[in-house]
């Protein structure tokens, strides 16, 4: 079953996309996401570049071995641009095979350990009360785990918190980054006043996360844990830059705040301390910029005798095809913790029409063969690319921010 086809949609239905599309010789497709945000255009070209003339030719049924083939064959390995190219690939030779047999990719992952995935949404508010009126949204669309992200008295504007009314979303549209000022001594004193009263008006069983962004030192998240002790989180995400593992050694050894980490990891070398010593409790690596789900289940199977669990990824630069990866997979791995959902626009939807749904706070990938979303190129051709980046952040004084 030859791949004859490889082509790479790049579009922007309300923010950008990279899909990968093979096409195999009787005339399956299958879809992979190969969105990186802010770097959608470097990820483009390694793909057309250097991988497309590989995949013509192959056969589409040899997942594992073009999974090695192309991390091994780079000799460049690792990285987030060579990995989410993989991962892409990856994730269309999955859809290909489960379409091939008309079943869902959760079948072929070992079948589903579980009725619906669990997610948690996000709800963010301009200020304390603000976040108190978005977490009561959110319950009231039924998500049963929340994170939560408020803006800090003293800083003009926080990532992760929306601009009016609207979802946040994490990209601006620009030829460069926008700056926001950052403060830490203001953010550790804020974040455990929130927490306490959300817990006041919502009790101990609500699931209550929250992401920290790496802007904290080992020690400060470790006193921002304990600090949140009280209020019991589902989890803290994100505490330091997890390029040095052993910061988490150190948080792990003054609080018992749940700890997760891993959205901008690539592949199980960025994690296997993380995992080996139980320095974390979940493991946010997601179905795209890991090099699919190939390489996903691998990193769970490590996770699940760690005691560790996952918690894929899934804010809105992970397209469509990538959260419905996550979900096959959340069905399926037994090691499942919970999955980030953020909707993504009518937009971007009527591009990717889908089969997964969500309902009572779970979702489900849907039991339609392969991954369950197709992409409408010709809509898609209507969004073109428009550059869009993540803020940057500088201190008070002016300097570059440390994380
Ligand atoms: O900053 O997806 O948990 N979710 C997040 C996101 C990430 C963006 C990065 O592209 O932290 O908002
Ligand atoms: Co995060």
């Amino acid at each position: 079953m030859k791949i004859v086809d490889a082509k790479v949609i790049v579009c922007s239905p309300g923010r950008n996309f990279v899909t990968l599309k093979l096409t195999t010789e009787d005339g399956v497709h299958g879809l992979g996401d190969a969105t990186l945000n802010g770097r959608e255009l470097a990820v483009r070209s390694y793909l057309e570049d250097h991988v497309v003339p590989l995949l013509i030719g192959r056969d589409a049924r040899r997942i594992e071995d073009t999974w090695q083939y192309l991390y091994k064959g780079a000799y460049w390995r690792r990285g987030p641009v060579t990995m989410t190219a993989i991962g892409a690939v990856d994730l269309a030779l999955w859809d290909i095979l489960g379409k091939r047999l008309g079943v869902p990719v959760y079948d072929l992952l070992g079948g589903p350990s579980r009725e619906y995935v669990t997610a948690y949404g996000h709800a963010n508010g301009a200020d304390l009360e603000g976040t108190v009126a978005a977490v009561a949204h959110y319950r009231r669309l039924g998500y049963k785990a929340i994170r939560a992200q408020s803006g800090v008295p003293g800083l003009k504007k926080v990532y992760g918190v929306a601009h009016g009314s609207k979802p946040y979303e994490p990209a601006e549209p620009g030829e460069r980054p926008t700056e926001e000022a950052w403060s830490t001594e203001a953010y550790l004193s804020f974040v455990p006043t929130l927490f306490a009263r959300l817990r006041q008006e919502f009790g101990p069983e609500l699931s209550l996360l929250h992401d920290v962004h790496h802007r904290l030192t080992p020690i400060e998240a470790a006193r921002l844990g304990k600090d949140l002790e009280p209020h019991r989180l589902f989890w803290l995400e994100d505490a330091v830059p997890a390029e040095l593992q052993e910061g988490f050694r150190i948080i792990r050894e003054h609080t018992t705040t749940p700890l997760a980490v891993g959205e901008v990891f690539n592949t199980i070398w960025d994690c296997e301390r993380l995992i080996q010593n139980q320095w974390i409790d979940y493991i946010r690596m997601t179905a795209s910029h890991s090099g699919g789900l190939t390489h996903l289940r691998k990193i769970a199977s490590l996770a699940e005798i760690h005691h560790v669990r996952t918690g894929c990824h899934g804010a809105t630069d992970m397209s469509p095809v990538c959260l419905a990866a996550c979900l096959h997979f959340d069905l399926a791995v037994h090691n499942f913790g919970i999955q980030e959902h953020m909707p993504h626009s009518e937009e971007t939807d009527r591009v990717f029409p889908h089969a997964y749904t969500f309902a009572d706070g779970g979702l489900h990938p849907g039991n339609a063969p392969g991954l369950g979303v197709d992409i409408d190129e010709a809509l898609a051709a209507t969004h073109p690319y428009r550059p869009a980046y993540l803020p940057v952040n500088r201190k008070l004084d002016g300097t570059m921010h440390s994380w």
